[in-house]
């Protein structure tokens, strides 16, 4: 990293730095979370994993939205990007029901405007995917939004071309992953605009942080999912009695290595790629 990179932001896993006016430095760390705490604990390797599957996808979506990837760096975990003005809105897209989503369709019917089918259980398959919006809360949870109220905060051309980019870059995405054995349930994107005001992919996109994954070969609805990544994890801290505030507990080391290993499976799932070869030249992800 240059001397000239300026901090600018820390996200729980990830840290974001200023390297000029038009680009930003991305950095996905090693820390992981659980029930919304990080964990004192590193999974080695996670954010190399999290930041080459990131770019695997933006190289492969560039004909449905342009994004801000300008470069990868050589640490397999830091992204060069073009700095963007960013919407205010999480634009999540769900194929299934789960979380948030579950908890608002067994209440009302609805999630986020959308009426759904009576008779939906908990991790169903939803009849098309959702765009179902968020807030971006600075402490707590994500509120999820109807259109009206995002129209509050994003004006109309361009919360239809974020819906849209949203809906086909989860098609593309999931149907490319179910090949391979992975459901991708919901994910969530976050958008800019160029200074010519073209919106823009940015942050991450199709990870398992900003993802659920599910193995597809455990896939029973009726109930809440195995995740792919941290199901080590959160069985251990359910194992212990952890009553999910802060601070979490150290993983021992058969659970960080398991973990580890589902973060290198995922990857060398949905890219097709060694780990190892894109540690050795990140860039083989956009080829
Ligand atoms: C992303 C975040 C953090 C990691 C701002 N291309 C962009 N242009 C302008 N702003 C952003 C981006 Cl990606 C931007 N975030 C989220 C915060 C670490 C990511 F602390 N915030």
């Amino acid at each position: 990293m240059p001397d000239t990179a300026v901090h600018v932001g820390s996200g729980k896993v990830r840290e974001l730095f200023t390297l000029d006016d038009d680009r930003l430095l991305l950095v996905a760390s090693d820390r992981i979370s659980t029930f919304d705490v990080v964990l004192p604990t590193e999974i080695p390797d996670k954010g190399r994993v999290l930041t080459g599957l990131s770019a695997f996808w933006f190289a492969r979506t560039e004909e449905i939205v342009p994004n801000h990837l300008l470069a990868l760096r050589s640490d397999g975990r830091s992204t060069e990007c073009r700095r963007l003005e960013m919407l205010p809105i999480e634009c999540v897209v769900r194929g299934y029901l789960s979380g948030s989503g579950w908890k608002d369709y067994r209440a009302t019917g609805a999630v986020c405007g959308h009426p759904l089918p009576d008779g939906l259980t908990e991790s169903a398959e939803l009849p098309t995917p959702i765009f179902t919006p968020s807030t971006k809360a600075t402490t707590g949870h994500d509120q999820n939004i109807d259109r009206d109220q995002a129209l509050e905060l994003v004006d109309g051309e361009l919360y239809d071309a974020a819906e849209r980019a949203s809906i086909a870059l989860y098609r593309f995405a999931a149907a490319a992953a179910r090949e391979r054995g992975i459901i991708i349930a919901d994910t969530k994107f976050e958008f800019g605009t160029d200074d010519q005001g073209t919106l823009v992919l940015a942050d991450e996109a199709l990870t398992p942080d900003s993802s659920r994954f599910w193995p597809a070969d455990e896939y029973a609805p009726g109930g809440p999912q195995a995740s792919f990544d941290k199901q080590f994890a959160r069985d251990y801290c359910e194992s212990i009695g952890w009553d999910k505030t802060y601070p979490g507990p150290e993983l021992p080391d058969d659970v960080v290595a398991g973990t580890r290993a589902r973060y290198v499976e995922a990857f060398e799932r949905l890219t097709g790629i060694e780990f190892d070869a894109y540690c050795a030249e990140p860039d083989v992800v956009l080829r």
